[in-house]
């Protein structure tokens, strides 16, 4: 298969004489292409097998040791003015990103196949989708690539009656990270990734597309590209409403977006559109309307269990890959927080599993499944014009101060408390975990340009106020002084989701507080809950002095970003400060 698209042609016919394959394989998404695939990785130890009767067409993939997590030190916008990339982005001349990435593509292939992954992130015949092409050296790319976008042949002939795609070069290199870059040109809509072979590094229709250069598109186009989760909330009347919710990376929304009712929910239906990615945009009506750009999960393991994320356990016996997970002694996948009766036989890097050598599974291990494997996968996935948004929610892992729930005033003052996300860092990315870092609507690492002129961009939509979602902060990770969480989490935040639900519904009171709106006394239903009235108290105080200390910080923040800075975003901070 080549293409009747010329720029598309020229660009492989390029790419192939800089990085010099053995052979050049165009992509069709077929069940015998993936089978061979999976034979040819299983034969060179890219996968093992794992154990067939308990799961079928499961496989492991162990990465290189050095190569688990993103690497935000190693990625960079490459936009011509480096205002442009903002103070959030570490930046580079695009000429010379080029030709820094280009000396170490010339001759990356050789003795390898060269993959053309036409790809379409969205429903194929939305509206709201865009495409890209992903040239890879990893065939493990090419499977994963396979569960986690619309890949093969139905893009490649949206990309030939279109015109236009996302170019994305991806070499694994040397799979070493002193050879490593991930860069982005907006301008070009072109992404050049080496060196690295783990998920948002490599399958670049995820964050490299779908998040910095389609949130670069989508500032000019009018609508927004966010690292949202997408669900449905069905109450026992059969009334849905869809929220999206913004937490950073390996701090809940996969939880979240496919939660099981707790019991005395009897009734009530959470449907899965999506667990990472949402692009919105406003419908005649004002409102906004979300796809899931993704077609599959790429989740943690650690933590997922049957107490946890049943949803997810479920769909995980069967045609899912597994990263850096660890093995039991009969071969089933493993993890922390996977199963109590179970035990761990080789970490994951192979070894013998040995307490003293830390988990037996990566903190950072993950799966890639397809949506369609979700039991609670939505109906409406798939709608080319998306779901009507209720409620947007951000949130973050914070152990003190910021309360278990809030609403903001209005659209101005929920994107000062979209901007002002603050979460701890986590194993997602390399670097220290637990570091309290400003996360601006859980786009720090993502956001393809600068933060001032997005949230200028967030800005905008309030001029028209009619039909957007209320915004609303969550922290399902607040501690007590023996370092225990106080909510439940999971399944329970069912009942803060039910809180935000009457809200936008306006059939239940709050209490005002310089920082939003809280609930009231007994607003959070707690009805077989085991939470004293002390903790809920506690969950749902408003700090004034530690919140007066917290607005001086992003006051701070702010002032960072200069002049650029839109001055609501300041207005917004002072009307918070002298109300406290
Ligand atoms: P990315 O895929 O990295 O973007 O992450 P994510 O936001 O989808 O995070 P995910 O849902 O995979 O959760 C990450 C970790 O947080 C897992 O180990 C979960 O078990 C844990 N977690 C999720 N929800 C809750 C919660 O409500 N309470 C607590 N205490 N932990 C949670
Ligand atoms: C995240 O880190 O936010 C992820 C995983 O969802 S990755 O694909 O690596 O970005
Ligand atoms: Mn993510």
């Amino acid at each position: 298969m080549t293409t009747t698209n010329q720029s598309l042609q020229t660009w492989v016919d390029s790419v192939a004489r800089m990085t010099q394959p053995d052979q050049i394989h165009w992509c069709t998404g077929s069940d015998q292409e993936n089978r061979q695939l999976i034979d040819l990785m299983l034969g060179t130890g890219d996968l093992i097998e794992l154990n067939q009767d308990t799961h079928p067409n499961c496989y492991l993939h162990r990465s290189s040791p050095s190569d688990v997590a993103r690497v935000e030190h190693l990625t960079f916008v490459c936009t011509s003015d480096k205002e442009d990339a903002g103070p959030n982005n570490h930046w580079m001349a695009p000429a010379d990103a080029h030709a820094k990435v280009d000396a170490l593509f010339e001759g990356a292939m050789k003795g390898r196949t060269m993959y053309v992954i036409p790809y379409c992130m969205g429903p194929i015949e939305s509206p709201l989708s865009r495409c890209g092409v992903e040239i890879t050296d990893s065939p493990y790319v090419v499977a994963n690539m396979r569960l986690m976008t619309r890949m093969g042949a139905p893009a490649l002939a949206r990309i030939e009656r279109e015109g236009t795609f996302v170019k994305g070069l991806h070499s694994i290199g040397e799979l070493d990270p002193e050879k490593r870059y991930i860069m982005h040109f907006p301008e070009e809509l072109t992404i050049k990734s080496i060196g690295s072979g783990y998920g948002g590094n490599a399958l670049l229709g995820k964050k490299c597309h779908a998040l910095r250069i389609a949130s670069h598109q989508a500032r000019s186009e009018g609508w927004l590209a966010e690292h949202m989760l997408i669900l449905g909330l069905e109450s026992p009347e059969g009334e849905t409403h869809y929220v999206a919710a913004a937490f950073p990376s390996a701090c809940g929304k996969t939880n979240l977006a496919m939660l099981i009712p707790p019991e005395g929910y009897e009734g009530w239906k959470v449907y899965t559109v999506g667990d990472d990615i949402c692009w919105m945009r406003r419908g005649e009506d004002g409102r906004l309307w979300a796809i899931n750009p993704e077609a599959g999960f790429f989740g943690v393991a650690p933590g997922t269990g049957p107490n946890t994320n049943p949803t997810a356990l479920a769909m995980l016996d069967r045609d899912a890959i597994f990263t850096n997970v660890a093995v039991t002694a009969d071969n089933q996948p493993w993890w922390e927080g996977k199963s109590d009766d179970e035990t761990p036989a080789k970490d994951w890097q192979g070894r013998d599993y040995d307490p003293a050598n830390g988990p037996s599974a990566h903190p950072n291990s993950r799966f890639t499944v397809s949506i369609k494997r979700c039991p609670s996968y939505s109906d409406q996935a798939e709608a080319p014009q998306g779901v009507p948004i209720s409620a947007i929610i951000f949130g973050g892992r914070r152990e003190s101060l910021v309360p278990l729930v809030f609403e903001a005033k209005d659209w101005e003052h929920g994107v000062l408390v979209g901007a002002s996300m603050a979460s701890e860092t986590t194993a997602a990315a390399t670097g220290k975990v637990g570091i309290v870092r400003r996360d601006s609507m859980a786009m720090k690492p993502f956001c393809g340009y600068n933060y001032a002129d997005y949230f200028a961009h967030w800005l905008s939509f309030g001029e028209q106020a009619e039909g957007l979602p209320k915004i609303f902060h969550v922290n399902w990770f607040r501690k007590d002084d023996d370092g225990k969480f106080m909510w439940p989490g999971f399944g329970d935040n069912l009942r803060v989701l039910e809180w935000i639900i009457d809200r936008c519904k306006g059939s239940v009171d709050a209490t005002e507080t310089a920082i939003g709106y809280l609930p009231t006394d007994n607003g959070i239903n707690r009805d077989g809950l085991e939470i004293d009235q002390a903790e809920m108290d506690a969950l749902l105080k408003v700090d004034q002095k530690g919140y007066a200390a917290e607005m001086d910080s992003i006051g701070d923040y702010l002032d960072g970003f200069g002049d650029r800075m839109p001055a609501a975003m300041h207005e917004q901070l002072e009307k918070v400060r002298s109300e406290l």
